[in-house]
């Protein structure tokens, strides 16, 4: 084994060894760390000055008690976190998902994913994550304001417009970074704007936020296509999760040409062998905050069926998975390749297993990994904290230019990078080596940090 493969391994033992229980955290190190050998051997300073021990330890985690109370009157108390991963190339910046799922572990992959995740989109932000088990699920307006007003009474000291910048995540929208904004506003008697991304349009909020991350998946497999002669036009799509990822990847790819055929949530996936009739989605999904479920009762060409596993169950030339982690197993990743899929592209943060992209690679698939391909929504996070800087706003087609320039840069450092390092197909390599040189070059140039 190569010094440096040696290097890696000793530093996945290390992690494994300090929190064996955080399974999540180790496998998106792993995806990493594996993928960025060449680069070590090319550098063997960043061996000498330990970067990758430091890299994989947070710079700060903070987790604090969220005390509520619901409607009842019944007292509840949750758990708040943020994951302060990496600050050598700008403030901290992620989102905050609330989910009965979240655990520490959930957290810190995400926050180790975002750190490269943002040094991608080549604006200056660091990265971070956080959230609470909190569900927003069955939840009132009001319960779901006592609670962000509680999670922000404590989260605040710990934020700031130059210091760490939260957004959204799973179970956060415009209403939650609404609550958590007015908040920290009665707080700090300041309209520090740029503390939170995501804000709605009427308070500092930046026209095509709400579609970034669905629109600039698109506009990366856009890229990926055309790198093949290809197109959208035509090809049979299908999309889990029905949330905001997953609803604006489907306006674009039927903008593009494409025929959407599934959304899924939690419980199951509709199949629309006609098309999904995205107005029907956004008013279960964005207006009624109903299950996905309903589609097939409002649509009569729909079925609705029980599991969102089976989506991945669906023929389809493309396939983009936008809820959740691991949502595609080594199982579901050999029927979608049996059925004939082409080109899979991730909307959420990890949806594959490891596994799951070892055989995207095999079988020639071709991939667009997470980090590159869903960076399109903190990239428009960022470009709303300057608009905030500047007090100005851009309008939907100015920052829509900018953010498809952006997916298409990502796009092409990454593919530079794969085939630079020999693997011209390969863009997970090429997107961890392409965001993994920028941070660690702020980084060594910063000292012992
Ligand atoms: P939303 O909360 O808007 O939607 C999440 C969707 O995924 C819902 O349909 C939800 O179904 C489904 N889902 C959530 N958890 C699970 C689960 N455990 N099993 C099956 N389905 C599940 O979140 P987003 O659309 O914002 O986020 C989706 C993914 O995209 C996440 O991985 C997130 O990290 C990632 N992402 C989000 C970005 C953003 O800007 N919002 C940017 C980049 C990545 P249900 O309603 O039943 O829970
Ligand atoms: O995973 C992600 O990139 C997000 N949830 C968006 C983070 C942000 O700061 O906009």
């Amino acid at each position: 084994m190569s010094d440096m493969k040696q290097y890696v391994n000793d530093v996945l033992e290390l992690v494994k060894r300090r929190d064996p229980d955080q399974v999540e955290f180790q496998n998106t190190v792993k995806e990493v760390l594996t993928t960025i050998v060449p680069v070590l051997e090319s550098n063997p300073k960043y061996k000498e000055v330990k970067l990758l021990e430091r890299m994989v330890e947070p710079e700060r985690v903070v987790t604090f008690r969220v005390p509520w109370q619901d409607d009842k009157g019944e007292i509840q108390i949750n758990r708040g976190y943020r994951v302060q991963m990496n600050s050598a190339i700008g403030p901290y910046k992620g989102g905050l998902r609330f989910h009965p799922s979240v655990n520490l572990s959930i957290l810190k992959f995400l926050a180790f994913e975002q750190v490269f995740k943002n040094s991608l989109t080549g604006l200056p932000i660091g990265g971070g994550k956080g959230g609470s088990d909190f569900d927003p699920k069955g939840k009132s307006d009001n319960e779901v304001m006592r609670f962000c007003q509680s999670f922000m009474t404590e989260l605040y000291r710990h934020i700031g417009p130059h210091t760490d910048v939260p957004a959204g995540d799973i179970g956060v929208g415009g209403r939650e970074i609404g609550f958590l904004y007015g908040q920290y506003k009665r707080i700090r008697d300041a309209y520090d704007d740029a503390v939170l991304t995501g804000k709605g349009l009427t308070y500092g909020g930046s026209l095509t936020r709400t579609e970034a991350t669905g629109y600039g998946l698109l506009y990366f497999v856009k890229n990926m296509l055309a790198d093949k002669g290809d197109s959208l036009q035509g090809k049979t799509v299908v999309v889990s999760g029905a949330g905001n990822v997953a609803i604006y990847a489907i306006q674009k790819a039927q903008e593009f040409g494409a025929k959407v055929v599934t959304c899924s949530d939690s419980n199951g996936y509709v199949y629309d062998p006609n098309g999904i009739n995205l107005d029907v989605v956004k008013q279960i999904k964005e207006v009624e905050r109903g299950r996905i479920k309903e589609y097939a009762a409002r649509v009569p060409s729909a079925e609705y069926h029980e599991g969102c596993k089976g989506v991945w169950t669906v023929k389809c030339d493309i396939a983009l998975p936008c809820a959740t982690q691991s949502e595609i197993d080594l199982e579901s990743a050999k029927i979608l390749v049996n059925n004939g899929v082409k080109l899979i592209a991730e909307g959420a943060n990890m949806p594959s297993t490891l596994e799951a992209i070892d055989h995207y690679q095999k079988s020639k698939i071709m991939f667009g990994p997470a980090k590159a391909a869903n960076a399109g929504g903190v990239a428009t996070s960022a470009l709303e904290m300057s608009q905030n800087s500047m007090r100005l706003s851009w309008t939907f087609e100015e920052v829509d230019k900018k953010l498809e320039g952006i997916m298409t840069n990502i796009y092409k450092n990454a593919k530079a990078c794969a085939e630079k390092y020999g693997d011209p197909d390969n863009l997970v390599m090429g997107a961890n080596i392409s965001a993994f040189i920028k941070v660690a070059n702020a980084m060594m140039a910063q000292g012992l940090v």
